[in-house]
């Protein structure tokens, strides 16, 4: 087999430093045993030999027709350099979109392209998915196509890692979807998108879907050092039609909000966008009444990250903030009320809490601590005594005690984390409520829906916790579902071609989720929960009994002690290996508040705070707008997980939390239920480099990504065995200067497409354990295209030649 792989002139890949360079066969003879000596160029000229077999050959280089393909899936050697350099000689060519199969790759231009405007919009709509260029466009229009074809849900998902364009690109999908499709005649932008984003002539519903990006950006989006407007939650909107699929609302589902961050960031990175959009955005008489300052510095809450470089006109984006809350119906009085809080949270964060010689003090006019308790409506003497004393309850007595600075410290911002968790769930109630209509009505009247689905991608930083844990787990669902449907989808054109196939074994990731999930026996979550719930657990009681439970033969593939962290555990994720410090897990799984602070908060005087706590407290749905009888509508549409802060366990204040692994594990698999109810189509977002620098490609920083992603994996998985795929005209067009001159015109008129095929196959000698025949495309194994197309280019070159021969005899 590896002999006829290589020949003079064949084109391959060689090794070097920074990946591969482009290089080709110089001569090839046979070495000792089944060896080959080959002499190669690399594309700078400089020789090489290598002498070998197998792996230790180099990598085969496509067809310069297949270099560049726009769908990766039709090249015939499917290597990682040929995926890599297919996509970085378009992204050279200022074409971001590549497909690969079924998925939509998308590498970041990190400059406002031309790729948006009124007339791309129109020329995608009504075609499909190949007849154009590669575009997001391409796929939204897909997605609508299939939906009006059987009124199945679908779902775009997009992925990637931070900061590789996945929110903007959902934009533009739920922007290509919701657009009016008979005119379209406004330009939908990429970045600074917020601004004047409304499609003019758009209908109220479309106007308030639109809405709903800056308002959840501001509260959900923040500077972190991998992206200036990142995502701290994941999202899924659910686009909802009518009979008519005329769309007649939407609904909108968040995934586990950053907690942390409310509290604490890292150097360079802000609090969410929110809070400087308010200093920045606010007239003054306003700033002063809430005790706010342009200059936000002076918040503990705003300046850990260090001065504020954001490039973002916080101004700008604050009054688009206003105008998108107007639009889903959040008047100028609530919004105060909103501000009213967010301004509490940054007093909060500046209480001052000292240590006295054994416990922790908080002066009791503490100026800060009045103007929140003042916007809180609760009572600030009540505040304090919670805040530097806690509570145990046992069988006969309560005891209080005190505690440190440090335990009131946290204590306090456990209690800021909370409300603006709350605040946000209670914002995103009420965009629901705006956008199914206050009784549900829309989502009664839908009959299908088309849902874009912007979850956070795979992270790993030098030190990993709770966070990444929850986010890398969410993309290991992700992932199981998206090969066991291109497994399916590949599987289903065998059997509808009726070719015969054997079963392609491809890299499950069941053994990592099953790690992480596990009921019985007991996995991370399940562990961390039941140490969660004991009074004295810890870090450490749980990093020990993971390792005593977790750490043996069967999960040694996926569960790893790390030789040289300390408190910490490894897990072998389908991307990478990642090792997750267990240093804050417990804490952030509780997050918890204290009971007493519960009662005060869910009590306070200003009824706008107890409503905001109700809501994210007991339901968070906008069907619960009224309670559901038989008289009110009921939705049709399957709801993909309520993010509710807490178990409905009666109304009061003694409200038992389940832990945030919990909730997020139960709303994922909601999710999951859901996405496998629907049509799904993939984007994948790729980041072409660290910097943010347009048009810059990292060719390796690149092939990490499309690795942790799965592209080449699921490459290989969609086209096992038979990479190629044609249909029997599109090859015989093609391979037609193969055959004989005067048979192949005649086959051509007679639409012998089929017999052309065999021609062409029995010209370029290939074997028949290389290809099948289906009912109407023809299969071909690895390297076939490759042959052919060597042939091809010869007797094209040939037949040149001769014209210009002829001619220059006629002359
Ligand atoms: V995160 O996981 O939420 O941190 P995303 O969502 O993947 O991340 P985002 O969409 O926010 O990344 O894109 C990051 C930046 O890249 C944007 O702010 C734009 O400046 C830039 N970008 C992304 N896509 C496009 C595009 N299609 N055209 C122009 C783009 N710029
Ligand atoms: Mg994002």
């Amino acid at each position: 087999m590896t002999t006829s792989l290589y020949s003079p002139g064949t084109r391959v890949y060689l090794d070097s430093n920074d990946g591969w360079v482009p290089g080709e066969v110089i001569s090839c003879t046979r070495g000792s045993g089944d060896s080959l000596v080959l002499v190669l160029k690399d594309e700078n000229g400089q020789e090489r030999t290598i002498t070998g077999s197998g792996s230790a050959l180099p990598l085969l280089r496509n067809p310069p027709l297949l270099e560049s393909a726009d769908d990766l899936a039709t090249l015939s050697h499917l290597n990682e350099p040929s995926v890599l350099f297919a996509v970085q000689s378009r992204y050279a060519q200022r074409k971001i979109y590549t497909y690969s199969g079924i998925v939509l790759l998308a590498v970041n231009p990190f400059e406002p392209v031309p790729l948006y405007t009124p007339d791309i919009v129109k020329s995608y709509i009504g075609r499909n998915k190949g007849e154009l260029e590669p575009h997001l466009f391409a796929i939204a229009e897909d997605a609508y196509a299939a939906m009006l074809l059987d009124g199945r849900g679908q779902t775009v998902i997009v992925s990637g890692e931070s900061g590789a364009g996945k929110t903007e690109s959902a934009k533009l999908v739920m922007r290509f979807i919701a657009s009016p499709k008979v005119q379209t005649t406004t330009a939908l932008q990429t970045t600074d998108a917020d601004k004047n984003s409304f499609v003019d002539g758009a209908s109220l519903v479309e106007q308030q879907i639109q809405a709903t990006n800056p308002i959840l950006e501001a509260f959900g989006n923040a500077k972190t050092t991998r992206n200036d407007n990142s995502s701290r939650f994941g999202k899924y909107i659910q686009l909802l039609f009518d009979t008519n699929r005329q769309i007649v609302g939407a609904r909108v589902r968040t995934y586990l909000l950053e907690r942390s961050r409310l509290s604490y960031q890292a150097t360079t990175e802000r609090n969410y966008h929110i809070f400087y959009q308010l200093c920045a955005g606010l007239p003054s008489q306003d700033l002063q009444e809430l005790g706010l300052d342009s200059d936000y510095n002076q918040f503990h809450y705003l300046n850990q990250g260090g001065p504020s470089t954001s490039e973002m006109s916080d101004r700008d984006k604050f009054h688009a903030m206003q105008d998108a809350l107007r639009i889903i119906g959040i008047d100028a009085q609530r919004q105060m009320q909103i501000f009213q809080i967010l301004s509490a949270l940054l007093h909060l964060g500046n209480i001052n809490i000292t240590q006295t010689r054994t416990d922790a003090g908080i002066d009791d006019d503490d100026p800060a601590m009045a103007r929140a308790m003042e916007f809180l409506g609760v009572d600030a003497s009540e505040f304090k005594k919670w805040t530097i004393k806690k509570q145990i309850t046992t069988r006969s007595e309560k005891i209080v005690s005190p505690i440190t600075a440090p335990q009131a410290v946290q204590v306090r911002d456990s209690i800021s984390r909370f409300i603006y968790t709350c605040l946000f769930e209670w914002l995103v109630t009420a965009i629901n409520v705006s956008l199914t209509g206050k009784y549900g009505d829309a989502a009664a009247r839908a009959e299908t829906y088309i849902g874009v689905l912007d979850i956070y991608g795979f992270e790993h930083f030098d030190k990993n916790s709770f966070e990444q844990f929850c986010i890398n787990y969410a993309n290991e669902r992700l992932q199981h579902e998206f090969n066991t449907y291109v497994f399916k989808l590949a599987q289903e054109d065998y059997v509808k071609e009726k070719i015969s196939w054997t079963f392609i074994d491809f890299d499950d990731n069941q053994p990592t989720i099953d790690l992480m999930e596990s009921k019985v026996p007991p996995g991370i979550l399940a562990i961390l929960d039941e140490e969660s719930r004991l009074p004295l657990g810890s870090d450490a009681s749980f990093l020990q009994k993971l390792n005593a439970q977790l750490d043996k033969p069967a999960n040694k593939a996926v569960y790893k002690m790390p030789k040289f962290a300390n408190a910490a555990f490894t897990i072998a994720h389908y991307a990478l290996d990642v090792t997750y410090q267990v240093e804050g897990f417990l804490e952030k799984n509780r997050d918890t508040v204290p009971e007493e602070h519960l009662t005060l908060l869910t009590s306070s005087e200003n009824a706008f705070v107890r409503e905001v706590l109700d809501t994210a407290l007991h339901r968070t749905d906008t069907e619960s707008a009224e309670p559901p009888s038989p008289a009110s509508p009921v939705s049709k549409i399957p709801d993909p997980g309520r993010t509710s802060l807490a178990a409905t366990t009666g109304r009061g204040t003694s409200v038992k939390k389940p832990t945030l692994g919990s909730i997020f594990k139960s709303s994922l698999g909601t999710l999951m239920d859901m996405l496998r109810m629907t049509n799904v189509h993939y984007i994948r977002c790729l980041k072409p480099n660290e910097h943010k620098r347009a048009w810059e490609f990292e060719p390796l920083q690149v092939l990490a990504q499309l690795r942790a992603s799965g592209v080449i994996e699921t490459i290989r998985i969609s086209t096992a065995g038979y990479p190629s795929r044609w249909k029997f005209e599109d090859f015989s067009r093609r391979y037609l200067p193969l055959i004989n001159w005067r048979e192949g015109p005649q086959l051509v008129k007679r639409e012998q497409w089929k017999r052309i095929c065999v021609l062409c196959l029995q010209k370029g000698k290939i074997d028949k354990s290389l290809f099948q025949f289906g009912e109407t495309k023809i299969f071909l194994r690895t390297g076939v295209l490759a042959t052919l197309e060597g042939l091809r280019s010869t007797k094209l070159n040939a037949i040149l030649s001769l014209q210009t021969h002829m001619r220059r005899v006629l002359a």
